[in-house]
């Protein structure tokens, strides 16, 4: 066996340069990359490795857990078939990217992470960074990981890197499995020579592939929706992934099942389709929560059917409801007692169209889904429509850019009060238009997200939506984007706190109590005294970012043209009211537990109405 004296680290990136993803004959690399930032933990190793390996190019980060999301928002964009590589030291920079990490699986989107480990050695420890353990010595900070990899492997021996890589790609590149997977790579260990075979550095492509569904459950499915009388389809993320859109649209346009869109599958069809109903569940819109209410069959496409797409289990109150699910992952597929038709969802609709050529829904009930579809456009140009104020409402800011915005260009939100927004307003005209993470909605995840979204596409325009809360949880990925010369559009709608929360807070009875950014009030001892003499926009140009201050939507129209002239990443700051032009409609809820005893009024009604609407939850067998 021809063999090659490699480090463990430089073997390792001698394997992932070699790794290839292909579906439907296309090919591309597995990995764009790697991001990290070096520490005592994986400067001699990975770091050397890295500085000897040109080809596979080293990007430098702000924050460890921004290059997870980076890398996400990457993945995202590639449909999952290509990601980067992160390596980080041990301890803190190890524990920084678990956030991310639990995000990107959530997510299902595949990344790599590479964080240093103590030494296997264990003659200097305690290392500085590590977490000692009386019970064990062989627990660092990286058994943390575990639960939020759907890989997890620490190396101890360079020879394991054989056995080990392999499972790894498995399952980045598995639909069905993939996730954050995590090497933990001891800091001695990356640094120690091995005669690796030279096989394993060859070229090898991981066929992505379609799987077909059973053919029997097929059958069973086409005759349940033959039966049905109100179906409904709720497109999940799935749909996008699986680059389902256009057999999407051939099998609703055949059968005229209206469609309700999840926020990863928001764009499934484009917003102006006649059966498309829109947001789905707790931040959806009236005609696709009439609609999932009544619906006899739901047709589950590529969702994880999260408390949002159900409202909290709210939103199907048919007694005879029942559920196909169409899902690669096994697991989504049986969700809510379904008929599980598990594989891929383009394959899987292109083969109901042709068990479903002589089924089409009352001509009376598309025709409702048509009506509903034109007039939650109006609704939409209701909330779009600036209002001559003193200041802007955030629904008039997403107006504002939508209307500028391109077909092809991109928007991208992960948390506060805009997600919800953007469901149910946004005109998604490209399906990769609209990219939501709202598995974990974490904040942090925009301008980090925003810089892979516009490494996977350089040349699409990426609008960050981002609040003022999220700006300050994780503003440095700006210095990133300017340093790789990836330009980002953010668009910082600052409305001094959280309004999301804020306003939960209040739904619940606690009047938003602990959601404004203000000095604490000496008279009374809570947060709210002055608003405090924070100026974001100052900041963001301390970060290099080129920025507009908005005062109105016209300035604000005004930035947005000198914006797109732009090539380095600017910011749009803008101030906004925190007051919400759209409330939940028809049936949408959220289930957010009220306190059972309180000495507040507001506490108490509340519950009671908590306690009312907690009668629609149900299960389904
Ligand atoms: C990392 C993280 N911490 C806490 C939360 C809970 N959370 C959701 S939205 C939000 C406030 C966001 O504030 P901002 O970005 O200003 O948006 P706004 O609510 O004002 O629209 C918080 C604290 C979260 N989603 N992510
Ligand atoms: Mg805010």
């Amino acid at each position: 066996m021809s063999t090659i004296r490699l480090t463990v680290a430089q073997a390792t990136m001698e394997y992932l340069k070699k790794q290839y993803t292909e579906r439907d004959g296309q090919e591309q690399a597995l990995f764009a990359g790697c991001f990290g930032i070096f520490g005592h933990g994986n400067l001699a190793g990975f770091g050397q490795a890295l500085q000897q390996t040109p080809d596979f190019r080293y990007y430098l980060v702000r924050n460890e857990q921004a290059a997870v999301h980076t890398a996400v928002g990457f993945a995202k964009m590639k449909n999952r078939l290509s990601t980067f590589a992160c390596t980080s030291s041990i301890g803190p920079g190890a524990t920084n990217m678990l956030t991310a990490a639990a995000g990107a699986t959530i997510n299902r989107l595949p990344v790599l992470l590479m964080p240093g480990d103590i030494f296997a050695q264990r003659t200097v420890a305690p290392v500085l960074q590590q977490l000692e353990s009386a019970q064990s010595q062989d627990i660092s900070v990286n058994d943390c990981f575990k639960p939020v990899s759907k890989y997890w492997d620490r190396i101890n021996r360079p020879e394991q890197l054989i056995t080990a890589l392999p499972e790894a790609m498995r399952v980045l590149t598995s639909p069905a499995d993939t996730g954050a997977v995590t090497l933990c790579v001891p800091q001695d260990v990356q640094a120690e020579a091995f005669d690796f075979p030279l096989e394993m550095f060859e070229k090898r492509v991981w066929h992505v592939p379609r799987p077909r569904p059973d053919k029997h459950a097929l059958k069973r499915a086409a005759d349940l929706i033959r039966s049905s009388r109100k179906p409904m389809i709720i497109a999940g993320g799935g749909v996008i992934y699986s680059e389902a859109e256009q057999v999407l649209k051939e099998l609703v346009h055949l059968t005229g099942i209206p469609v309700g869109e999840t926020f990863a599958g928001k764009g499934s069809l484009p917003y102006n389709d006649p059966h498309n109903l829109g947001a789905t569940g707790a931040t959806g819109t009236e005609g696709a929560n009439v609609f999932s209410n009544a619906a006899d069959v739901v047709i589950g496409i590529g969702t994880r059917y999260s408390d949002f797409t159900t409202a909290s289990k709210t939103a199907f109150q048919n007694s005879d409801v029942k559920f196909i699910n169409i899902n690669i992952t096994e697991f989504d597929a049986y969700k809510h007692g379904g008929l599980a038709l598990t594989g891929d969802a383009r394959v899987i609709m292109e083969e109901l169209i042709s068990e479903l050529k002589d089924y089409k829904v009352e001509e009376a009930y598309r025709n409702k889904a048509a009506e509903y579809n034109l007039s939650w456009d109006e609704k939409v140009a209701q909330a779009y429509k600036a209002e001559e104020k003193d200041l802007p409402s955030q629904s008039e800011v997403l107006g504002a850019v939508n209307e500028f915005m391109e077909a092809e260009d991109v928007v991208l939100c992960a948390s506060g009060s805009a997600p919800g927004d953007l469901h149910k307003l946004w005109r998604t005209r490209s399906s990769k238009g609209f990219h939501l993470e709202y598995g974990y909605s974490c904040m942090g995840y925009e301008i980090s997200g925003g810089l892979g979204a516009k490494m996977a596409c350089p040349d699409r325009e990426i609008y960050v939506i981002l609040g003022d809360g999220g700006y300050l949880m994780m503003p440095s990925e700006i210095v990133t984007s300017l340093q790789e010369g990836y330009k980002l559009t953010i668009i910082l709608i600052d409305n001094n706190g959280f309004a999301s929360i804020g306003g939960l807070s209040k739904s619940i009875g606690g009047e938003g109590f602990g959601t404004k950014y203000a000095y604490r009030n000496k008279q009374t001892g809570q947060l709210d005294g002055d608003p405090l003499p924070v100026d974001l926009a100052m900041n963001a140009e301390s970060l290099g970012a080129r920025v507009f201050k908005a005062s109105d939507i016209p300035s604000f129209n005004q930035a947005l043209k000198e914006a797109r002239k732009e090539e380095r990443t600017t910011v749009i700051h803008i101030h906004t009211v925190p007051e919400r032009k759209m409330a939940g409609y028809g049936y949408a809820w959220w289930d957010v537990p009220v306190a059972e005893v309180s000495k507040s009024e507001s506490v108490q009604k509340a519950r009671e109405s908590y306690v009312e609407q907690k009668k629609n939850q149900r299960y389904f067998f």
